[in-house]
């Protein structure tokens, strides 16, 4: 049995139906359901929940699983809060961990059944989990964008994936998280993968890389340029590639082969993974790598180490800054492709090697958490988890994944995963643990990465200038939380724009990322090859009876029909033409 406050839960999915993980039941095995201090049993629940969710398969269990309706009461005064966050010399150090291509249900916490994330699933059970938490984009560069500048990345022109020789996308000057809780007196670092440029516009891999992350407000930055499947497959500190012998200089390009390393379009005989999309130019340790490059032998990373580095690396960045105020940006490449697991990790999981890296992740996580520990922070550290797109299985290298998948469902009930529009694209895990300061708990608030900036902020009282983050919103008190009422709408991109409400989504294919506000704008259709992929990954997670829209608008009903299955578009109207109208003046305003 579950115990639900009605006062405390808001509804948007219709119903306070709980059943989550273990941990947020109160121990009694009935099935039934108490809200309000009255028992009910499933079937008699405000709205119901049929046995098995349209095209899913899941199960009435799982359904609720993926759901996450579980909450408890606040234990934890609000005062209290206050008086912690107000002390003087007690300004919280701040860990965001941002995944790569988790999908929703893709942690035990948000009802994965054959993954193993014992260490997150820990962080969700003392910590908050939300369970309407968004990225800007079904992609990693706007999502990233947008999460650090505050600013909404189909604002602007180009800010889509990004090969790794692109010029940096944020400006110097501009206001990201890293700047602002510089400017609070943080000591601020970067570590993991970057992926929203560097330097401006022709960049020397030999000498000073920048302008970057030390240019944006990280004091410190151990990173890649942009993902373990694109050149140039080195690291970078602060301005310089790790490790490079200046004899054995390092070029890139993304036009045309150059110097003699073999290709995966010419050598695949080379491949330790082989590729099925893209991915066919320089070979590096067996792997081919999306784009070219010669030179820095010296300098080349190990796929199978990356994890473990990147994490030794945040690790010592908390033991170094333990006695300061502290923001760690960390990024882990996992689970983006390729999926390369170390040893203590391949084979583990029982689901195949994209799994393995879910368990791999997890680990790092558990690290992190453990140096917070040993370091005597970690009951003034908030540390947020969540991811920066939704999943895939086949992201372009056949590594058995999708064979391997079983029933393993990475964006739970969720329509479409990583490229996609529907929820699967970019709802996102989302927990927020501070020991003693939120209480355990879960939390169905609208909110979106695009307001961690403003949020983070106002959690350590430091203005943002008043041209930065204009669309970020003040959700502190849903992060803490203390409030349960997040944003009213947002938009979301993934070649086409979508925004929603707590109840409805529409998706308007009219609409296209770019800073065109010109109503003489046409947009160019989807290519086929992006329709395809689209197509691919929802048939992968939700097999069978999808309807493939037609129309240029779509509608949903996320309470009613959280899956996206049933467009309703020409039964509501007046619904379509109000969140219409607001996308286009959200756009042309050119702030939320
Ligand atoms: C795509 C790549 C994909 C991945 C993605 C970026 C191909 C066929 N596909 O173009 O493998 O790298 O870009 O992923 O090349 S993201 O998470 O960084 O957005
Ligand atoms: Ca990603």
């Amino acid at each position: 049995m579950v115990v639900v406050r009605s006062d405390v839960v808001t509804r948007p999915f219709g119903m306070t139906v709980l059943d989550g993980p273990e941990y947020l039941r109160d121990g009694v095995e009935d099935g039934g359901v108490m809200v309000d201090g009255q028992v009910l049993d499933h079937a008699k629940t405000e709205r119901g929940v049929p046995e098995t969710m349209p095209n899913s398969g899941s199960s009435r269990r799982e359904f609720l699983r993926g759901l996450g309706l579980a909450v408890s009461a606040l234990a934890i005064a609000p005062e209290k809060l206050a008086v912690a966050m107000d002390a003087p010399g007690r300004k919280p150090n701040i860990v965001i961990i941002l995944s790569d291509d988790v999908g929703y249900g893709d942690l035990t916490c948000y009802g994965g059944i054959h993954v193993n994330t014992p260490h997150i699933d820990g962080l969700a059970k003392s910590g908050l989990r939300l369970t309407n938490a968004h990225s800007d984009a079904a992609t990693c560069t706007p999502s990233r964008y947008a999460m650090l500048t505050g600013n909404y990345a189909w604002r602007h022109d180009g800010v889509q994936i990004l090969p790794g020789d692109a010029k940096s996308l944020i400006e110097p000057g501009q206001t990201t998280i890293a700047s602002v809780l510089k400017s609070a007196g943080y000591a601020t670092g970067l570590v993991g993968k970057w992926h929203i440029g560097l330097g401006d516009g022709s960049i020397d891999w030999n000498g000073d890389i920048k302008p970057g992350p030390c240019e944006l407000g990280f004091d410190d930055a151990f990173f890649f340029a942009a993902t373990a499947d694109r050149v140039p497959t080195v690291y970078i500190h602060d301005h310089r590639v790790v490790n490079l012998d200046p004899k054995d200089p390092i070029r890139v390009s993304y036009e045309t082969k150059i110097g003699t390393e073999p290709t995966g379009r010419e050598d695949p005989e080379l491949l330790k993974m082989k590729l099925s999309e893209g991915h066919d130019g320089t070979i590096v340790d067996g792997i081919s790598r999306i784009g070219y490059m010669t030179g820095g032998k010296s300098a080349l990373w190990k796929d199978e180490t990356i994890a473990q580095t990147f994490t030794n690396k945040a690790c010592e960045f908390i033991e170094e800054h333990k006695d300061e105020p502290f923001l760690l940006y960390f990024t882990p490449s996992d689970i983006h492709v390729p999926h390369a697991p170390a040893d203590q990790f391949a084979g583990r999981s029982q689901c195949g090697i994209r799994c393995d890296t879910i368990t791999q992740l997890d680990w790092c996580v558990g690290r992190v958490m453990e140096t917070l520990q040993n370091s005597g922070v970690a009951d003034n550290t908030l540390v947020i988890f969540t991811s920066d797109n939704g999943p895939v299985v086949n992201d372009g290298y056949d590594d058995n994944s999708v064979e391997l998948l079983g029933t393993h469902k990475p964006a739970g009930i969720l329509r479409g995963g990583k490229y996609s529009i529907y929820e699967g694209g970019t709802r996102m895990p989302f927990i927020t643990h501070w020991r003693g300061h939120i209480e355990p708990g879960v939390s169905e608030a609208l909110i979106s990465q695009v307001d961690l900036l403003r949020s983070l902020a106002s959690l350590v009282h430091q203005p943002v200038p008043t041209d930065g983050a204009p669309d970020s919103l003040d959700e502190s008190r849903v992060l803490l939380g203390t409030s349960k009422n997040g944003r009213e709408m947002l938009v979301e991109e993934a070649d086409v724009l979508a925004i929603r409400t707590i109840r409805w989504k529409l998706i308007d294919r009219s609409q296209r990322p770019g800073a065109h506000p010109s109503p003489m704008f046409k947009p160019k259709p989807l290519t086929p090859q992006q329709e395809a992929r689209h197509r691919a990954i929802e048939q992968l997670f939700m097999p069978g009876e999808i309807d493939y829209p037609t129309a240029p608008l779509e509608l949903y009903d996320l309470i009613d029909d959280p899956s996206e299955t049933k467009n309703v578009a020409e039964l509501h109207p007046e619904i379509v033409e109000r969140l219409r109208q607001k996308l286009a003046e959200l756009r042309t305003q050119g702030h939320s």
